[in-house]
């Protein structure tokens, strides 16, 4: 069986405070949706966060509609997602037991999971087991064990319920949304826990034949090359601008060993991160202007209005970076903290901050009139 391995589409993502629906409209449509075609694939997994947030805009939740379309209905393929962290677990599972029929499988309520979906190839049957993310205190209440307290045992529980009746000797792919030990981090991510440990160890996923991970954004495998991340869509970050963002094609074989290959998506508009001089980069021939950059500048010396100027080479410039930039002396911290009131520590702040534009009068004023209110609400024990 041939499965294509996806995770982490975050539609509906904005970067930099931009709206980058149409570039993974444009990586769905134009790449993945061929690579479907063209590779004879026989199941599509999505590893969950479908959606950028609980509450998606509406431009994402179409375009996972005319994927999820296409790929079903057009195509004829099955295709199975779970709900991340990211996702409304209950609003991803709107009418998840009418589009079984469509081969279209979503697991993302827990009162609505169904056991594992078994798909056939010229082999014999294959089984999915899909494990949706859940909070630790959901998977407890749901379940009503109250040994579950953390992400370990709450992923051990919900895989155990989930293969249930799994005859024996049956090739089986899990579906999983996750932090296993180990894995590399990117700073796209939001963490799963607050506090305690998100970490679960890969040994859950050693009764499977292949494991579909979704949640770290950089592809790789987690602890063995059967359970791997697939990684996200695009690159959600500046710290992934190294990374190649693709899907995992899968061969299972009849012996439920398996093949995996990466095969890259080519983004419309590139993350990368440019480093030199201002007029080095300013002067340098770039045949993808159109990319967004981070601008990391090598000058000591200040560029005025720098960014405004970046952009009229790059539109998409996001940041500018100045590691090196000299502050005259201000890098130096030449007070003693201890002997430093708050108003004078917020002053001189203001001045790293701001070095033309020292704390006026007016603001002074008003920042002191601040204090005041917060020592009289608060009392003197907060300063
Ligand atoms: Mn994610």
């Amino acid at each position: 069986m041939r499965i294509l391995h996806t995770a982490d589409w975050h539609l509906g993502k904005m970067f930099y405070g931009e709206y980058v629906t149409e570039d993974q409209s444009c990586i769905l449509s134009e790449q993945l949706l061929p690579m479907v075609r063209d590779e004879g694939i026989d199941a599509v997994v999505l590893a969950g966060d479908v959606y950028d947030r609980s509450l998606p805009p509406s431009e994402a939740v179409e375009l996972f509609d005319e994927i999820a379309t296409k790929l079903t209905c057009d195509l004829k393929v099955p295709l199975l997602v779970i709900s991340g962290n990211h996702d409304s677990a209950v609003r991803l599972s709107f009418a998840s037991r009418l589009l079984r029929q469509q081969q279209l499988f979503i697991a993302g309520e827990l009162t609505k999971l169904t056991g594992p979906i078994v798909l056939e190839d010229a082999f014999g049957p294959v089984a999915f087991v899909p494990v949706p993310f859940a909070e630790p205190a959901v998977v407890r209440h749901f379940l009503g064990n109250e040994e579950i307290k953390d992400h370990q045992t709450a992923l051990e529980c919900l895989c155990r319920v989930q293969s249930q009746n799994l005859p024996e000797g049956m090739r089986t792919v899990c579906i999983a949304h996750a932090f296993v030990t180990g894995g590399s981090i990117s700073d796209s991510e939001r963490p799963l826990s607050v506090g305690g440990s998100s970490c679960v160890d890969a040994s859950i996923f050693k009764p499977f034949s292949y494991t579909a991970l979704g949640h770290l954004h950089g592809p790789q495998q987690a602890g063995r090359p059967e359970v791997r991340y697939a990684g996200s869509l695009m690159k959600y970050s500046f710290s992934e601008a190294q990374q190649q963002k693709g899907a995992v094609l899968v061969d299972l074989q009849e012996d439920g060993q398996v093949a995996v290959n990466l095969l890259p998506f080519i983004p419309k508009h590139d993350v990368r991160i440019i480093e030199g001089s201002f007029d080095t980069i300013m002067k340098a021939t770039d045949d993808h202007e159109d990319d967004f950059v981070l601008i990391r500048l090598s000058d000591a010396e200040p560029i005025l209005d720098g960014m405004a100027k970046v952009r009229r080479k790059y539109p998409r410039a996001l940041a500018l970076e100045t590691p090196n930039r000299q502050y005259e002396g201000r890098n130096e911290r030449d007070f003693d903290v201890r002997n430093t009131t708050e108003r004078q520590l917020f002053a001189s702040f203001t001045e790293a901050m701001r070095p033309e534009h020292p704390l006026s009068e007016a603001e002074t004023a008003c920042a002191n009139g601040l204090w005041e209110q917060l020592i009289k609400d608060e009392g003197e024990g907060l300063l």
